[in-house]
């Protein structure tokens, strides 16, 4: 029996709850070998996030964030999904009314199985071009260090992630914020809450009733709002919840 202690009453609430909503941010990939932002050895800890995820940064230092962002491409593709993202895909099988939403670019939870994934800050598979926005899907040659050009337009190509400064796509932000507001239950596992308006989610879920839980070795900018608090690795914990609510439901 695993030593980690779930309280009874969150397992109750849980089993008797459709509509649960998780937030994830780059801790839950943490376990799958890719840097958080913010951690002491994080991504950042080398980089002014200002210089690299924006697009000033971009047009300024076009080498160097294409370079940072073929690098961290090189890291995702050789990592695989974590217990935590696989846990998180079961979830879509056990609430009837479950969605995930992510800050995170790397596509893990689609590897995972998860479906409908709400990608509030894009992804770092596809680009697309600065001037005509012609999309490439595809992944740009993982050896091409240097800065691709458009085909059509020969404009510089960009990854399709949302930079400091841009808006989050439309119907993305405004999915997430419907579904916050009517969550029963909202976890936000893996984030430093930093980010806005990806930060505001869980917030706004408690202000509409939502029962909210924090996954984080760490305490962050919302830990004082939760309503639950587990201080370990995603990839620990949130198996164990499964574990309970599928034994609770005689699913195992
Ligand atoms: C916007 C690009 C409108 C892709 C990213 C003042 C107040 C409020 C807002 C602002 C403000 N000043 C500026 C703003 C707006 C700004 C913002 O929020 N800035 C912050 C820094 C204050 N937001 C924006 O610009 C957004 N756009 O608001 O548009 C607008 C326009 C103009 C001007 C104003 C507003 C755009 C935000 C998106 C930026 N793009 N990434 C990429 O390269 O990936 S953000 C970047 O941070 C990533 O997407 C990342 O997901 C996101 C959040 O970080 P986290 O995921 O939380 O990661 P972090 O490292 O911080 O934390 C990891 C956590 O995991 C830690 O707590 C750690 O303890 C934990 N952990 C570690 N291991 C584990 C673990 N947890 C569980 N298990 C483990 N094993
Ligand atoms: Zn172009």
């Amino acid at each position: 029996m695993n030593k980690i202690q779930i309280p009874d009453d969150l397992i109750n609430l849980l089993i008797n709850s459709e509509r649960v909503v998780v937030l994830t941010g780059a801790g839950v990939s943490a376990e799958s070998g890719i840097k958080t932002f913010r951690d002491p050895d994080g991504l950042w800890a080398k980089f002014n996030p200002a210089e690299l995820a924006s697009m000033n940064g971009f047009m300024k230092n076009p080498e160097l964030v294409w370079d940072w962002y073929q690098h961290r491409r090189e890291i995702i593709n050789k990592s695989e999904p974590n217990p935590g993202h696989l846990a998180i895909a079961q979830m879509h099988q056990l609430f009837s009314k479950f969605a995930l939403i992510t800050q995170n670019v790397d596509r893990l939870h689609h590897r995972a199985g998860s479906d409908n994934v709400i990608e509030l800050h894009g992804n770092i598979i596809e680009n697309y071009c600065v001037d005509c926005h012609t999309y490439y899907d595809e992944q740009i040659g993982e050896n091409d260090l240097s800065l691709p050009k458009c085909k059509k337009c020969y404009g510089k190509i960009r990854p399709a992630v949302v930079w400091f400064g841009e808006m989050l796509p439309e119907a993305a932000l405004i999915k997430a914020d419907e579904l916050s507001r009517n969550s029963q239950v909202f976890f936000s596992v893996g984030t430093s809450s930093e980010v806005y308006p990806a930060a505001n989610l869980p917030l706004l879920a408690k202000e509409n009733g939502a029962v909210v839980i924090e996954v984080n070795p760490n305490e962050t900018a919302i830990s004082r709002y939760m309503d639950y608090r587990f201080r370990m690795p995603s990839g620990e914990i949130l198996p164990v919840i499964i574990e309970r609510i599928k034994e609770r439901k005689g699913l195992i």
